[in-house]
């Protein structure tokens, strides 16, 4: 009996103080999870959510969270990594892997996506949301993009997407439809029912479905007016999946495209609803933050609290919009794990949060003696293939990286070293070639030669420190003798809506390359360090 009373006593004690017995904080920040984690989708499994992010060409793909909290979320790994299956070689940046969505049912993970320029819809299945994740189910029967997947009471699995109208009534006017879903045979049958244009007769980009039965009645949930200024979520009601779902007089349920082009945060859209088990409903969403009047971060993933007036569902009721810190949800403050700043390259795999541009159709790294070789091959970052370059999601507005490169070469066209990039046509290298340290900008396509050092050494640190939209680069033979090299160069190189950048986000990184040239090189990089520096002012 005494036993069991102390366990009580310390689950009590527990839950109010975190596991390293600090009290825990009773607001959260948003986003939850900074840096580009667009289209955000989340599911439930008991205490445990799990959320999924699109992520275009970088590969791996679709990063997947856990969290305990909906507040701490930890990536535990990617479910798009066999390069068999998913071909993005040819694909500008913001093709690929679009919105996704999670979701179990009867003890199975379900992620359906849409692999844009490379065969469109398909679902994976895994027991472990951590992996191993099926080969794809392609769909060639399913016309258009956001997948969406919802078991029926009757154990119906149901498809809803979105898809084009070729007569439209007004510009950009799109519809989302749904069809019974047979996991059988693996493809959509019977009838395909269009459910709704969005909330208004000039709603554009109607996307991002998902359905949810609440309360005895189906509530479909969709993002319209794109991904940026206007961008809005708006809730439909039926009492029959296949409906006709009746628009809420109260849509758009969220948005902040009436708070003008300066509020802080903007393009509030595209969400995912998730009862805790305390029964307390969430929204995660995705949006996006200026700084210095640009978006260097582009769409990251937020927070919002919802609650219910009869079927429809209120985002941070009284408020109405998507607040940079409020109350946290009634769970168990979870901590995770932090992530490292340096990553010394001990481990026998590159951690989650690597990927690289486009699908690696040979290895071209290796991880020995804790330190990563890279292979310099012909390819390079300009095309729209597959180069020697790795990256890790630019988390912060400013921030700090920087990486040790042992790295030798006698010939003109061969390069190493560190990277910031948005895309095949936007990026700034830092690099060591022939006896020289060289920093190269590309912006819109057109390559600039910022400035040009002479060095000597084979052993170099390179370094980026961006602040204020600036970043400035430093090279040095180690960390207490850096020198800067070039000026300050504008973030506005990684920004959204220049030249090609769009839906993806920056990453920072190394790189190698042999310009065209078949070569034997390796770039060894001993260590890479990446800190964000959080100076993000906080707006009510
Ligand atoms: C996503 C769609 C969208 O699939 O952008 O603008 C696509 N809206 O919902 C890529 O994020």
């Amino acid at each position: 009996m005494k036993l069991k009373a102390l366990f009580f006593l310390l689950l009590i004690v527990g839950s109010n103080f975190s596991i390293f017995g600090q009290e825990p904080p009773q607001t959260f920040k948003n986003p939850i999870i900074s840096g580009y984690h667009p289209d955000p989708s989340i599911c439930r499994v008991g205490e445990d959510y799990y959320l999924v992010n699109s992520s275009f060409t970088w590969f791996p793909g679709l990063p997947i969270y856990h969290s305990k909290d909906l507040v701490n979320w930890e990536q535990i790994g990617n479910a798009v990594t066999d390069p068999e299956h998913y071909d993005f070689d040819g694909l500008k940046d913001k093709l690929g892997l679009f919105a996704p969505t999670i979701r179990h049912h009867e003890g199975v993970f379900y992620i359906i996506n849409t692999c844009v320029g490379c065969k469109m819809n398909f679902y994976i299945t895994a027991k472990d949301p951590a992996g191993p994740w099926s080969d794809p189910v392609w769909l060639p029967d399913a016309p258009g993009i956001d997948p969406s997947i919802f078991w029926d009471d009757n154990g119906k699995c149901y498809y809803t997407g979105m898809n084009g109208i070729k007569e439209k009534d007004w510009p950009n006017q799109t519809v989302v439809y749904n069809q019974e879903l047979d996991l059988e045979k693996q493809k959509l049958v019977g009838e395909r029912h269009e459910l709704t244009y969005g909330h208004a007769n000039n709603a554009s980009y109607t996307e991002g479905p998902h359905l949810y039965k609440i309360n005895g009645k189906y509530l479909l949930l969709v993002s319209e007016g794109g991904t940026e200024m206007n961008h809005a979520m708006s809730v439909h009601h039926s009492d029959d999946i296949n409906g006709p779902f009746v628009t809420d007089i109260v849509n758009p349920v969220l948005t902040h495209r009436h708070l003008g082009k300066d509020y802080p945060l903007y393009a509030i859209g595209h969400g995912d609803l998730v009862q805790t088990q305390n029964g307390e409903w969430w929204a995660v969403m995705l949006g996006k933050r200026w700084n210095h009047g640009i978006t260097t971060l582009a769409r990251e993933t937020f927070l919002a609290k919802v609650d219910f007036e009869g079927q429809t569902p209120f985002f941070n009721k009284g408020k109405g919009v998507v607040l940079p810190e409020q109350k946290r949800p009634d769970l168990p403050w979870t901590p995770v794990p932090e992530v490292p700043i340096v990553d010394d390259f001990n481990g026998e795999n590159l951690a989650f949060k690597w990927c690289t541009i486009r699908t690696p159709k040979t290895s071209f790294y290796t991880l020995e003696e804790g330190k990563l070789k890279v292979k310099l091959r012909a390819e390079v970052m300009e095309n729209l293939v597959n180069s020697s370059l790795l990256l890790q999601r630019i988390t912060a507005h400013d921030f700090e990286a920087s990486t040790h490169l042992s790295f030798k070469t006698s010939k003109q066209n061969e390069q190493a070293g560190l990277s910031i990039y948005r895309t095949n046509e936007n990026h700034i290298n830092l690099l060591k070639v022939k006896n020289e340290i060289v920093l190269l900008e590309s912006f819109k396509g057109s390559i600039t030669e910022i400035a040009r050092v002479p060095y000597k050494g084979k052993e170099v640190v390179l370094k980026a420190v961006a602040k204020d939209m600036k970043v400035q680069f430093y090279f040095g033979e180690d960390k207490s003798k850096m020198t800067p090299i070039g000026d300050a160069r504008s973030l506005i190189v990684i920004a959204d809506a220049q030249g090609n950048a769009q839906f993806n986000g920056p990453g920072v990184g190394v790189y190698a390359t042999s310009n065209g040239v078949a070569s034997k090189n390796m770039a060894v990089f001993d260590w890479f360090s990446y800190e964000g520096k959080e100076n993000e002012e906080v707006v009510d």
